[in-house]
Order: C-alpha cells, then sequence, then structure tokens
C-alpha cells in the first residue's frame, strides 16, 4: 500500500505558461482567460510595462503614433483612453498598460520579480517545465515568449568601462534622476534611437556634453504635439476603421501608398515633394515618398542627400554638421530616428561630436574616455549602445529539449522559424513578436495582436481535436526562411549592418531578424494557413502538409 503522506507532490500542469507583462504578455492572459484554460505568466519586473517599464531615459517615447502604438481589442478601452499627445511620454504609455492590466484584472496571472532561467521540454510528460530564479519550477501544456524583442540590453563591447569610476548609466536601464548629470561633463556613446532622444535633454543640463558617434543616422524632426480634442473625438468616431486600415497596411500605420518612384517626376518636384514629406515626418515621411526609396540604391540617394542639406541647413558649424551627415547607408536601411530638436542640439556651445570612425573608441580610465587619437575627461558616461535584439531575450530562457538541445544550438547558423511563430524541434512552444515575423520592422502592437490571436487559435484547434503536441515542420520552416529571405533582399534592409541583421553584437551570425513583406500581407498568410488547417504544422506528429512552398506568391 503507498503512503500517501510521502508520496511526491504532483506539479500541477498549468494550459499556458508565459514569459513577460509587457503588450505580448498581458494581451496572452487576456486572451487565454477568455479562452477557459489556466495561464501563469512570469515577468522579472516588479510590475507590468515590458520595455516601458525599463526603459525610462530622459526623453523616452514611442515614436509610432499613440492612437496607433495601443491594443485594439477593446472597443471600450479604445474609447475610454484618451492620448495626451501624438507621441506619448514612456510614463504615459505605462500608465496605459497599468490601466489595460487593471481594466481586465490581468495582474492575477502573473508572479512579478520572478525571472525564468530555464525552460525544458518533457516528451514524457508533453509539457514545459519552466525554472524560475526563485528555485521554484512551474509546468504547462504550451511556452509562450513575450519576452519582448528589444530588452536584452547589448553588453559593452569596449574594454575599459570598468576602470571608469564616474556615473555609468545605460538608457535601457535608466535608473538616475536626469538632474544627477547637472553640471556634469557628460559622454553619450551611441546614436540611435534612444540616444537621439535623450541628447537634447541632456545637453540641457550637462555642463558639456560630448555625443560618441560612430555611425550618423537619419534623424527626422518628429513633429509631436498635443492631441487636440477634436483630433481625439474624430479619431475615436472612427477607431474601429482605423484598427482595420492598420492590421491590412504595410507597417501597422495607416499606409500613404506613393504614387511615383523618385525619377519619375523631375529634379524639382521631387524636391518639393520631400518638403512636404519632411513637415509630415513620421514613417510616411521623406522615406516613403517614393516607391523605390527602400529598394533603389540611385532613389533613396536622393531623398539621403536631401537630408544631408537639411543637416548642413541647421548646423551652423560646417564641420560638426559634416560629422553628424549620414553617409555609410541608405536612408531607412537602418531604423530611422526621430527627434527633437536633435540637429539643433549641436549648435548649443556646451556640446560637441566626436566621430568615431576618424578615431577608434580604445578603452575608458577612471575618468576619461580614451580614442586613438586622444582622451576625453568626463564624469559621467550614458551607454545608449542598443540590444541583442530578439534572440538576446529568447536565448535568456535557455530554452531546451533532449532531443534538439538549446535554442542557442539549434540557431547557432541563423534563426530559423515557421512565420516568425514557432520553431522545428521545440513543440509547443510559441514566439509572440518573434525572430521573422513584421515585429521589426511594423507597429509592433498590430503584430502583436495578430500573432496571439493566430497562437490561441492554432492552439484551440489542437485541444479541439484532442492534440497535445503542436510542432512546425522543417520543411515548412525552410520555406517561411527562404521567403523571409527572398523579401528582404529585394530591399536595401539586406545591404546594411544593423540590429535589423544581428550585426550590432560581436559574434552573432547574420540573418534578418524581421519579415518585410508588411503586417497585411503577412496576416492573410497566416489567415489562409488557419483555413487550410495549418499546412507545415504536426498534430502529434501528423502534419496536414509538410510544407507551405511559396504561399507570399500566392495570396499576393
Ligand atoms: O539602439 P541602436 P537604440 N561603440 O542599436 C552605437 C527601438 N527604440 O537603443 O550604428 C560605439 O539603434 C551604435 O553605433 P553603430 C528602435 O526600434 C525605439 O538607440 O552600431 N558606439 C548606434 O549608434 C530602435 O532602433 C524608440 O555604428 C556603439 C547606437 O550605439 C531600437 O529600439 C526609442 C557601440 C545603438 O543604436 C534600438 O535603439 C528607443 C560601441 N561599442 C529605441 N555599440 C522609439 O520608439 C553600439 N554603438 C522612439
Amino acid at each position: 500500500m503507498t503512503d500517501k503522506t510521502s508520496a511526491p507532490a504532483v506539479t500541477p500542469v498549468v494550459d499556458v505558461l508565459c514569459v513577460g507583462a509587457g503588450f505580448s504578455g498581458l494581451y496572452a492572459a487576456h486572451q487565454v482567460a477568455e479562452k477557459g484554460w489556466t495561464f501563469a505568466g512570469f515577468e522579472a519586473a516588479p510590475d507590468v510595462g515590458g520595455t516601458w517599464f525599463w526603459n525610462t531615459y530622459p526623453g523616452a517615447r514611442c515614436d509610432v503614433e499613440s492612437i496607433y502604438y495601443s491594443y485594439s481589442f477593446s472597443e471600450e478601452l479604445q474609447q475610454e483612453w484618451t492620448w495626451s499627445e501624438r507621441f506619448a511620454p514612456q510614463a504615459e504609455i505605462l500608465s496605459y498598460i497599468r490601466h489595460v492590466a487593471d481594466r481586465f484584472d490581468l495582474r492575477r496571472h502573473f508572479s512579478f520579480n520572478t525571472r525564468v532561467v530555464a525552460a525544458t521540454w518533457l516528451p514524457g510528460e508533453r509539457c514545459w517545465e519552466v525554472a524560475l530564479d526563485s528555485g521554484e519550477t512551474r509546468r504547462g501544456r504550451f511556452l509562450l515568449a513575450g519576452s519582448g524583442g528589444l530588452s536584452t540590453p547589448k553588453d559593452f563591447d569596449v574594454p575599459g568601462l570598468e576602470n571608469f569610476t564616474g556615473t555609468t548609466v545605460s538608457t535601457s536601464r535608466w535608473n538616475i534622476p536626469l538632474s544627477e548629470l547637472a553640471g556634469k561633463r557628460v559622454a553619450v556613446i551611441g546614436t540611435g534611437s534612444s540616444a537621439v532622444q535623450c541628447i537634447p535633454l541632456i545637453a540641457e543640463v550637462a555642463e558639456h556634453l560630448t555625443v560618441f558617434q560612430r555611425t550618423p543616422n537619419y534623424v527626422f524632426p518628429a513633429r509631436n504635439a498635443p492631441l487636440s480634442t477634436d483630433v481625439v473625438d474624430e479619431i475615436k468616431s472612427n477607431y474601429a476603421a482605423i484598427r482595420e486600415e492598420c492590421r491590412h497596411s504595410l507597417g501597422g500605420i495607416p499606409d500613404r501608398i506613393p504614387d511615383a518612384a523618385a525619377f519619375d517626376v523631375s529634379d524639382e518636384e521631387r524636391r518639393e515633394r520631400y518638403e512636404k514629406a519632411y513637415e509630415r515626418s513620421g514613417f510616411t515621411g521623406v522615406g516613403g515618398e517614393f516607391s523605390d526609396l527602400l529598394t533603389d540604391a540611385r532613389a533613396n540617394e536622393t531623398a539621403a542627400e536631401f537630408m544631408r542639406e537639411k543637416i548642413r541647413q541647421i548646423v551652423r558649424d560646417p564641420a560638426t554638421a559634416a560629422v553628424l551627415e549620414p553617409r555609410f547607408h541608405p536612408l531607412g536601411a537602418k531604423r530611422s530616428c526621430f527627434g527633437t530638436d536633435y540637429y539643433e542640439t549641436f549648435n548649443r556651445p556646451n556640446v560637441s561630436v566626436v566621430s568615431l570612425r576618424d578615431e577608434r573608441l580604445d578603452t575608458m580610465t577612471a575618468d576619461s574616455i580614451v580614442t586613438e587619437a586622444r582622451s576625453y575627461e568626463v564624469d559621467a558616461i550614458v551607454l545608449a549602445i542598443g540590444f541583442d535584439a530578439f534572440t538576446g531575450p529568447l536565448y535568456a530562457l535557455n530554452v531546451s529539449t533532449p532531443e534538439s538541445g538549446r535554442l542557442q544550438d539549434a540557431w547557432s547558423e541563423g534563426v530559423r522559424t515557421y512565420l516568425g511563430i514557432m520553431t522545428a524541434g521545440f513543440p509547443n512552444f510559441f514566439m509572440i513578436g518573434g525572430p521573422q515575423s513584421p515585429a521589426l520592422a511594423s507597429n509592433v502592437v498590430v503584430t502583436i495582436e495578430q500573432a496571439v490571436d493566430w497562437i490561441t487559435e492554432l492552439i484551440g484547434h489542437g485541444r479541439a481535436g484532442g492534440v497535445e503536441v503542436i510542432e512546425p515542420t522543417a520543411e515548412a520552416q525552410d520555406d517561411w526562411v527562404t521567403i523571409t529571405e527572398d523579401t528582404v533582399n529585394q530591399t536595401l534592409y539586406a545591404t546594411t549592418d544593423s540590429w535589423y541583421r544581428g550585426s550590432n553584437v560581436t559574434g552573432k551570425p547574420t540573418t534578418f531578424l524581421g519579415y518585410v513583406g508588411g503586417v497585411g500581407k503577412y496576416r492573410r498568410m497566416c489567415t489562409h494557413l488557419a483555413k487550410q488547417g495549418y499546412p507545415g504544422v504536426e498534430f502529434d506528429g501528423t502534419a496536414v502538409a509538410r510544407r507551405i512552398g511559396r504561399i507570399d506568391e500566392e495570396i499576393a
């Protein structure tokens, strides 16, 4: 007879485990709860928010308009929430996420201050077991990674930072008041989106700000402004239609389809059009004015040169302007930046820029940044050096199966996914806004909602048939990799080193980390596959069809 008191405790298995309580995890919790399934979420931070919890650097705000960069799943939510500005600041976006968590009672699904340190597939039990930093484990049938694409800060890849004894702060883990930089000699390293937003504000308080720039980027005026009551009312009365337009667009915001290629019009007309587009700004601004700007280098150069002229007009010192002029990549091929008074800031007497292309950054001492040309004494260093995008957050989960090993080993030659959502050899594992999905080049909230809806429908489809294990076939995954590569190879993204391709992290294999054919087309492909019973997916080892072929051409 078994002594019941000494029997080992059976670990309860929830339906869905999820990592992260940002936009992805919260929507996943909501949809899973709606289906009546059990859900256990884990969040390393003490509260909801994801990237908007951590990225609190001065000037942080989203450069996708808030009326679009927000959930669309609840008409009541979008009617009751009112955005104050075109591009809401970080604090307002975080308040919005907290409001969503409260309104839909989502916090109860999550353990906060809890990091998932490993996730292991147990083939015998047909479930995932996650190990938490508390030492506990939890089991679930399905594992969702809502860990974000830009949530693992990149390591600083120049030796010597540990020698520096002044203040060091990173934009992605900002933890000081701006006043702590007041009256100090501050260095900002990096000139991507984060740096572009914080540089003007740091310049206002610093005794001197030195910007260490490796690659000058194209920085458009953000043209942020308060949203008037009339505009808000207009949006709210048309919200359903606006959201639908976003879902079927290229980038998750309403499209502005260019009516001409750059050389279809005269030089004079092209210039006039760029001027108007420059006033409009945003992702449909200068870079979206002509149909071939992201596919034809000569066409692109007309827009790039227009921007360089703008920089020369704004920045009074010609030598400084020359350093800031982007010359090393086509406009838009690396993510464009949107700033407020960015170039104007370099007219301040207390701001200077160092080109790390002319003098390589060598090391740091206790009080200086040392380049191969000279040494710069500083009191504080702001690292705005970016993220180990997409794979960084996934690899930190140490996802593994006995057969395939760790995800990072399976992807050692580069990322391979099915729709950016699943990967062969890792059953019941789903990525929300994963690599090779449209997350990289879209309003990510649109991508997240679509992914969660598709994943939960797929799981529901499987469960309705009594299926326990869902996994893509290697052949369908090959097809998707081909589609993503062929799509990006038609564009100038493929020609440029950036975090888009993993080339910002030393040793990271170069795989383009997104699908750039548009969220609308991607949605049509996903819906088509669902309607066909999910070709390319195995249910308990049986596949409807092993391949998806050129589904992108079929539904074009
Ligand atoms: O990071 P980045 P980010 N020595 O990778 C430089 C989103 N985001 O945090 O280009 C010297 O773009 C690096 O130089 P280089 C958005 O999608 C959105 O700014 O590699 N410099 C580059 O200049 C964005 O694209 C918002 O030559 C070094 C910079 O650091 C993404 O997040 C706001 C270096 C890194 O730029 C990442 O943006 C913020 C080194 N060792 C972020 N290593 C909005 O919505 C790197 N750099 C507004």
